[in-house]
């Protein structure tokens, strides 16, 4: 989380949305009495928080020069993050034990997330934040800025958030540091600048579990008859700017009430009879609407939007001579649908649309002309393609990695570890490969003993180099059963060289798939300049599989990119690119994404049965 840094951006969209209302945020928080019965005791933190801590944790120890703890903390992050249930409550029913059920949780991490419920601090926590007073969590939000160098900009230059690391930068004191450079610093002050411009938009998949818990939340109010969150996360877009919750009840003052006083909610802008706006703790704004029963179609229809989508919906309407509005769908004063989404799309001639496709980018046409996509179903992917293990960066060993798939509901995963030119992740080389070859066959026997289908594929996640070759020979790669290439540097090259260099890789006989396509990081860097006409058409030709990365902060290939390939025959696949165990809950997303881009199980290859997903790689 950003804070201070990404306040004040959230300020900034607040202003434009409700320019009467925020002169101050301050004068209209408007405290409820729950609120206060709720200060009596401490306000014990979100899941959220208790990442943010646990993050920091890791990067102090880190650049204290401890070892393993920073791996162990990051660790019980991802897990606490993934966790589909706020500690809080998990504590409450059961006290530390119940917080040791979580995975990477030992007695060490349950005692100090203990003391964050508690006290809202730990002891280890502040005694290293005393050695080195940063805010860790905005300097480390910079792409290329890890602990190490925080710690190096504290010591020799007092620097302590990124306001202070943008003016150093620009007097040209960084590349004076050493092993720093004009290069370095150039970087520097590019990421800063990145950050600025995502103007406090939030990935999806890293809020999701908050925003489907607060759901939770308000469907066990006694009042709320149903609850649902709508806007841009119902559509499932890769970034929110704010999170739109409704709820359908007859008493929504008491709705309102219960809402505010949420464990959640930093703040309370307007606190109104059908709409409340809240400031969450991790930055972002809520709202709440209740609507009556006979309006619930209607209004989930207008506040899932898009706004592009809604317009037409509404134009439609018009054509007929009635009126759509978040209340119904109206012949003069009566109402003749909006109960059901269902029900409006019917009377308006149309087939229902799924949220991920309302963005009038042809859905509306598609529906009337009963062309929709079936699109793929969130249960029906049988494999996942990328996935690492301890043996580079990832957290879990192969038997982990494969007994959590198992679980999840998976039939195959391939092991897709880093190789050699990745030399920060321990990445393979060839022998490295061989040998972990070798392992997989054991298991992939024991599972056979055991009468168990379950299959682990031999793969990687080669390196493209910066002309296109690869970083591990042909011979080699012609022993793995699923091979998948992707660019890890030389991120600005101009889009001629960068499509000749992924061209290249492509044309490799050995090459399946190639891995996050644009190697962008949603919240740090950009995509690399391609040209994906070009990219299209020669995966097409070359028969090469592209992939759509679940990893939140990935989502690589974008949506648009996915129905381009839809429409040429380009296969896809959907990965978690999981670096633990954790990891595997991130192909929600990818299917989302699918989704979003037209995406039919045919057009993803490990939505296929083994034996049919194998025979169609090169
Ligand atoms: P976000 O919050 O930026 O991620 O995106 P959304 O789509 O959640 O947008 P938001 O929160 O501003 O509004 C929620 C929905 O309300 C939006 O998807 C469609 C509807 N909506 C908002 N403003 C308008 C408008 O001016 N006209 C129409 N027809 N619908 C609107
Ligand atoms: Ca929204
Ligand atoms: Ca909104
Ligand atoms: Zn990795």
């Amino acid at each position: 989380m950003l804070t201070g840094f990404s306040q004040s951006f959230v300020s900034k969209q607040a202003d434009a949305k409700f320019p009467a209302l925020i002169v101050s945020p301050i004068h209209f928080c408007i405290h409820s009495h729950v609120y206060f019965t709720n200060m009596l005791k401490y306000e014990q933190m979100t899941n959220q928080e208790i990442v943010k801590n646990l993050r920091e944790m890791a990067m102090l120890y880190e650049m204290e020069g401890v070892l393993f703890k920073p791996r162990a903390y990051e660790k019980a992050a991802i897990e606490v993050e993934a966790s589909g249930e706020e500690m809080k409550d998990l504590y409450d029913k059961g006290g530390k034990d119940a917080l040791k059920k979580i995975p990477g949780i030992g007695d060490g991490i349950a005692f100090h997330i203990e003391s964050l419920l508690k006290k809202g601090s730990f002891a280890e926590h502040e005694r290293l934040k005393k050695k080195i007073p940063v805010n860790i969590s905005e300097l480390s939000a910079i792409e290329g800025v890890g602990p190490k160098m925080i710690k190096t900009f504290y010591q020799k230059l007092k620097i302590k958030n990124i306001s202070d690391l943008e003016k150093a930068a620009n007097a040209g004191k960084i590349r004076k540091l050493e092993h720093f450079g004009q290069k370095s610093e150039g970087k520097i002050l590019k990421g800063i600048e990145f950050l600025k411009k995502s103007g406090g938009r939030r990935i999806l998949g890293h809020i999701f579990p908050e925003i489907k818990n607060i759901e939770k939340m308000i469907r066990s109010f006694p009042e709320v008859e149903r609850a649902i969150v709508a806007g841009s996360t119902r559509r499932r877009k890769e970034t929110i700017g704010d999170i739109d919750f409704l709820a359908i009840s007859t008493k929504p003052e008491r709705v309102m009430d219960r809402f505010v006083g949420l464990p959640f909610i930093e703040h309370v802008f307007s606190k109104g009879k059908t709409k409340t706006m809240v400031k969450l703790k991790n930055g972002l704004d809520a709202d709440l609407r209740v609507v009556p029963a006979g309006s619930y179609g209607a209004a989930l229809n207008y506040f899932t939007g898009s706004k592009d989508h809604n317009i037409k919906l509404r134009d439609l309407a018009q054509r007929k001579g009635w009126k759509l509005n978040e209340y119904g769908l109206w012949k003069g004063k009566k109402q003749i649908a909006g109960k059901s989404e269902e029900e409006l799309y019917k009377k308006l001639g149309l087939l229902y649309i799924e949220p991920e496709l309302r963005e009038n980018t042809g859905e509306i046409e598609a529906s009337r002309s009963a062309t929709l996509p079936k699109l793929i179903n969130y249960n029906d992917l049988k494999g996942d393609l990328q996935v690492q293990t301890d043996w580079t960066d990832g957290e879990d060993s192969i038997e982990v990695m494969t007994e959590a798939a198992e679980k999840t509901g998976l039939e195959y995963i391939a092991i897709t570890d880093h190789t050699k030119a990745l030399a920060m992740t321990g990445g393979s080389d060839e022998k490295k490969l061989l040998r972990q070859m070798a392992a997989i066959d054991k298991i992939n026997k024991a599972f056979r003993a055991r009468g168990k289908g379950f299959r682990v594929l031999k793969g990687a996640e080669v390196n493209i180099m910066k002309d296109g070759s690869l970083d591990i020979d042909d011979k080699t790669l012609t022993k793995l059963d699923v091979v998948g290439a992707a660019v890890h540097s030389h991120f600005n090259l101009t889009r001629e060289e960068q499509t000749k260099r992924v061209i290249r890789a492509m044309e490799n006989r050995n090459i399946d798939i190639i891995f996050h396509l644009t190697a962008r990081v949603i919240d740090k860097r950009g995509p690399i300049e391609l040209d994906i006409d070009e990219i299209i058409k020669t995966a097409k030709r070359t028969k090469t599989v592209l992939e759509i990365d679940a990893f939140p902060d990935r989502s690589d290939i974008k949506d648009e990119y996915i129905k381009k390939c839809v429409l040429a025959g380009v296969k896809m696949s959907i990965d978690s690119d999981a670096h633990s165990k954790a990891h595997y809950k991130f192909l929600e997303f990818g299917i989302a994404q699918a989704r979003r881009g037209w995406a039919e199980k045919k057009n993803i290859i490990n939505a296929w049965p083994v034996d049919k997903m194998l025979k169609m790689l090169k």
